[in-house]
């Protein structure tokens, strides 16, 4: 975890100093209450960042699972160009369609790992059960092969720069919809009987579950917790209102994020007008017919 364990050694560079009283943006909040950063572009420097986070090997763990294969090449095709250029790279992609999963050219230092998993027959399960596929994962592969691990929609593409900025040892993104919103609004699991659920008088933000990640061992343990949090639900005969999203909150709100990505990080321009102060689309939806990629 270079970012919080062990304090990265950077060379000699040159680049323009911070000023203390002229801060990089006043329209936007840049810090949690808990003094975790908010990612917003014009408050990072890409140059030291690289550099702190030379020798880090990302894992991207994306699902396409039945008819969801047809988003992975450009998917893939867009993470070549902005995400996590000039670092080591592990495409980590989860179907039950090996033989589907296109080829495509990769730079050097990044290459695809297929692991094969089984689909379920209702859509719900395909998407709650990722926590429990990844948590297995990490202790199987992950843990090993890379430092960081970022979970991601298939059904999206890169359309800006996406980099070490967002490393962290847990971070989560602010969901699109509901960022200016207050707590009241939020579609949170509001059943006190699922294990998801959060009162009305609580909650930091909504975090969407399209993209969020952390070092290895976090995202092992928010993800083993979630599934947890479905098994005891389906005990229960409940299933919380927005799936994995739903205890994804859930686990940020008790485990506070120690950065928090803004809606440059995930964004849909065919539901969302785009806001002045958003000043760039880094990863945004990929319009979908959902009656026919939804149906079997
Ligand atoms: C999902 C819903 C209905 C029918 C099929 C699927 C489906 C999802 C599938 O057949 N195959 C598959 O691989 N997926 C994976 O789950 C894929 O990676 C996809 O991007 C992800 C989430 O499903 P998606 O993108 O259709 O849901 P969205 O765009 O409405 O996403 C939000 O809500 C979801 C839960 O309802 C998740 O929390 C998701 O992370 C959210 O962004
Ligand atoms: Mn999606």
């Amino acid at each position: 975890c270079p970012d919080t364990c062990r304090v990265p050694r950077v060379p000699r560079m040159l680049y323009p100093k911070a000023h203390v009283l002229q801060p990089p943006r006043v329209d936007v909040l840049l810090m949690t209450p808990w003094f975790a950063p908010i990612i917003w572009d014009g408050t990072y420097d890409s140059a030291i960042l690289d550099a702190q986070f030379r020798n880090t090997t990302i894992g991207l763990t994306v699902f396409a699972i039945k008819k969801y294969v047809v988003f992975l090449k450009l998917f893939l095709e867009t993470a070549e160009k902005y995400f996590m250029v000039g670092h080591r790279v592990i495409y980590y992609i989860l179907t039950d369609r090996p033989a589907d999963v296109p080829q495509i050219p990769l730079q050097e230092g990044r290459r695809v790992v297929i692991l094969k998993v089984r689909n379920y027959t209702r859509w719900q399960d395909v998407v709650l059960h990722r926590m429990e596929m990844i948590s297995n994962f990490s202790q199987q592969r992950f843990l090993h092969e890379v430092d960081y691990l970022v979970s991601a929609d298939v059904d999206m593409k890169f359309s800006d720069h996406v980099g070490v900025e967002i490393l962290s040892s847990l971070f989560g993104t602010l969901h699109p919809g509901f960022y200016a919103s207050d707590r009241q609004r939020f579609t949170y699991e509001r059943r006190p009987l699922s294990q998801a659920y959060i009162p009305e008088d609580e909650g930091d933000f909504y975090y969407a579950a399209a993209l969020y990640g952390g070092s290895v061992a976090e995202v092992y343990r928010l993800a083993t917790a979630c599934h947890q949090a479905t098994l005891i639900d389906k005990a229960n005969g409940i299933e919380a209102v927005w799936h994995e999203e739903s205890h994804l909150n859930k686990y940020l709100l008790y485990h506070k994020p120690t950065k928090v990505l803004s809606p440059e990080y995930v964004w849909d321009e065919r539901m969302l007008r785009k806001p002045p102060y958003l000043r760039r689309l880094r990863y945004v939806a990929v319009p979908k017919n959902h009656a026919q990629i939804r149906s079997r």
